[in-house]
């Protein structure tokens, strides 16, 4: 049976077996390094993963010449104990509601500053976008802010322990869904679509990714910074915690619910599917 590599976007073995031209970001020893070593995240956060990856993709998109707006979650708290950080951009945090609206603030400064040329990326976990910062969110994309907003969608409110989310799939487990007696964990026919929802304005740019395949996370953020106006990629990232699962499966996990369907990966136009 031949061996699969998934992992060809990594520095695992997969560098070394595609072209100069398609490896990935984080081969190029120039790379930014956005989210550095010494934060907090738990062992095998997918959040952390996928940040890495996808910040370091929009610096050399942009030749640096960004910043990047953070919701309160995860990513903010591991990342930014007071007064230490590992971030190594332009770095703000937000509240836990209002990224997208800070977001476009940002990106509205620059422009009267007249510096267009520097772009804008906001980012929150599920909670943050799908939840409490949704109609920031909607405003942006209905205005057509000039930022690329990133869901990272680890399916919960984990920063706070692990409560449910517009995002929790039916039937998971968390603290306030519990799976006990005849209760199925989280209700089915509850939730929102938010990469559906962001579609549906119609936006130049919608986008889902996992960390199972972190060169394509790459090329769609890549992708994204080409573009002007606002753009939305939405980010399965696995939590060990949150999940249950042990730290080396968060790749796996990844992997697995899009292989089953229960995560479809894709890009859209202008609320049109383009690639699958
Ligand atoms: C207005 C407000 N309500 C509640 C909180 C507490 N809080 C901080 S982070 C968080 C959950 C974050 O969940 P999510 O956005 O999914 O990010 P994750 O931690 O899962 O990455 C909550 C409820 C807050 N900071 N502000
Ligand atoms: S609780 Fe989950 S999202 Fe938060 S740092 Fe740990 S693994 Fe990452
Ligand atoms: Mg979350």
């Amino acid at each position: 049976m031949p061996v699969r590599f998934y992992q060809v976007g990594s520095f695992a073995v997969g560098n070394r077996l595609v072209d100069v031209k398609d490896r990935s970001v984080q081969s190029d020893p120039g790379r930014s390094n956005s989210l550095t070593s010494g934060h907090r995240a738990c062992q095998g956060c997918g959040e952390a993963l996928g940040a890495r990856y996808a910040l370091d993709a929009a610096m050399r998109a942009t030749s640096g010449r960004m910043v990047a707006v953070n919701a309160t979650g995860c990513l903010e708290v591991f990342s930014t104990p007071y007064p230490e950080t590992s971030w190594r951009i332009a770095w703000l945090h937000s509240l836990f509601g209002n990224a997208p609206a800070v977001a476009t603030g940002v990106a509205a400064a620059l422009r009267v500053k007249g510096q267009d040329d520097v772009r804008v990326v906001g980012q929150a976990g599920d909670g943050g976008t799908v939840d409490i910062g949704f109609g920031c969110l909607s405003g942006m994309f209905e205005r057509n802010d000039d930022v690329l907003f990133i869901c990272y969608d680890n399916e919960a409110y984990m920063n706070t322990g692990v409560q449910r989310s517009g995002a929790t799939p039916p039937a998971a487990r968390t603290a306030t869904t519990e799976a006990v007696g005849p209760n199925p964990g989280n209700p089915f026919g509850q939730g929102k679509n938010l990469p559906a929802l962001a579609m549906a304005h119609e936006i130049p740019y919608v986008a889902t990714a996992t960390v199972a395949d972190l060169h394509d996370l790459e090329a769609k953020v890549t992708r994204a910074m080409t573009l002007h106006g606002a753009r939305y990629l939405h980010v399965l990232v696995p939590c060990p915690l949150g999940w249950g699962a042990a730290s080396c499966d968060t790749v796996r996990l990844a992997r697995l619910a899009t292989q089953s369907g229960l995560f479809p990966v894709f890009e859209a136009e202008f609320g049109e599917v383009k690639e699958v």
